[in-house]
């Protein structure tokens, strides 16, 4: 090979080999990950216990190198946000999580973001993400029922298909997901069914597509308001109000319904029976709060969602209260809470409720 032609092709396999394999290749999308703890990053004592360990437990960096396959779907980096199980979550966890994804959404240099994350308020959380981060680029949560440490832990794949759909052009503008199971399910749809399977995360409208072996294949879209198209922005939210649930059954009482009320809760989702149903007893009791300026939202606590309209159950229109829709009751409390930064009036939350 003469002279020239040689050193053009040592040059040639050099920079492909720095580009491939260099500190940022550029034709892989740039991914950063926010870990915040839970289950993805916990470690138990034996590869046996796959229900018995320490949630938010591996650090973000080892997260990362636990799947050295992400670098060759993306250009990764990992930033951790926070090291806890997500039931200790607080609203002011939800802000700064929120207000962080809406600063790295906004660089040129970050294509989509992965937040690895508890099972137990994943649901909350990437709902809230959909509401008020104000972009088309992919933000994806990911969670795991089984540590790390344990045999056919699920995390690993989970971490992997997050980290594609994160960087796929064809995931923009379809909202916020939960990535599991090889399942892309919608952050609004989206809860967590079971607490043992890995296939714990169902929507009762279904998954919005499947990611197998590095590609994404979409069934379907949110036809709810979300991300760059909702009227939220966590960058303008500095607060968030006190919403409280109060679980309903045979025999309850008011009990629940005047301590939150006592406590300063802006909204009571009433987590009903059936159809959102209220207690004859309890019906005056949220009249009451109703007449104190509390807004009453019905929502149901059947397991594979609810769906409740305004006036099937309780004459809403009369008593001024609220339906959560198909929203379950944690859904339910995280749209209020937003919903409650812009405005308290009845029936605007009703629009909101309608098209969140
Ligand atoms: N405690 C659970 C949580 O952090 C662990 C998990 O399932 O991720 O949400």
């Amino acid at each position: 090979m003469p002279g020239k032609t040689f050193m053009k092709w040592v040059l040639a396999v050099v920079s492909a080999a720095l580009v491939s394999g260099g500190a940022l290749a550029q034709n892989k999308p740039n991914v950063v990950i926010l870990a915040t703890g839970g289950t993805i990053a916990g470690a138990g004592a034996d590869v046996a216990n796959t229900a018995t360990y320490q949630a938010a437990k591996v650090p973000v960096d080892k997260l990362v190198a636990s799947v050295p396959q992400l670098s060759n779907v993306a250009n990764v980096r990992g930033e951790q946000v926070f090291q806890i199980a997500s039931e200790s979550f607080r609203n002011d966890n939800l802000l700064t999580l929120g207000k962080r994804v809406s600063a790295l959404v906004k660089q040129n240099d970050v294509d989509g973001v992965v937040i690895t994350h508890g099972t137990d308020t994943a649901e909350e959380t990437a709902y809230f993400l959909n509401l008020v981060v104000k972009t088309e680029k992919p933000i994806v949560v990911v969670a795991a029922m089984r540590p790390g440490t344990a045999m056919s832990a699920d995390g690993v794949l989970n971490l992997y298909d997050a980290v594609v759909v994160a960087g796929a052009k064809d995931a923009r503008g379809r909202g916020t997901f939960i990535v599991m199971n090889d399942e892309i399910n919608s952050g609004r749809d989206a809860a967590k069914m079971i607490n043992v399977r890995t296939d714990a995360f169902k929507s009762p409208w279904g998954p919005l597509g499947m990611v197998v072996e590095g590609r994404n294949y979409w069934f379907r879209k949110l036809d709810k308001r979300h991300t760059a198209n909702s009227e939220f922005d966590v960058d303008k939210i500095d607060s968030l109000p006190l919403v409280e649930i109060a679980y309903a059954s045979g025999n309850v009482n008011d009990t629940a319904y005047r301590a939150f009320a006592a406590a300063g809760a802006k909204a009571i989702i009433h987590a009903g029976t059936g159809n959102g149903s209220v207690s004859g007893t309890l019906v005056p009791v949220l009249q009451e709060l109703r007449g104190k300026g509390i807004q009453i939202i019905r929502s149901s606590h059947v397991n594979a969602g609810g769906f409740v309209l305004r006036n099937g159950e309780q004459p809403d229109d009369k008593y001024d209260w609220i339906v959560a829709h198909d929203l379950n009751p944690q859904k339910a409390r995280i749209l209020a809470t937003v919903a409650l930064t812009a405005t308290s009036d009845s029936k605007e939350l009703q629009r909101i409720f309608m098209e969140y």
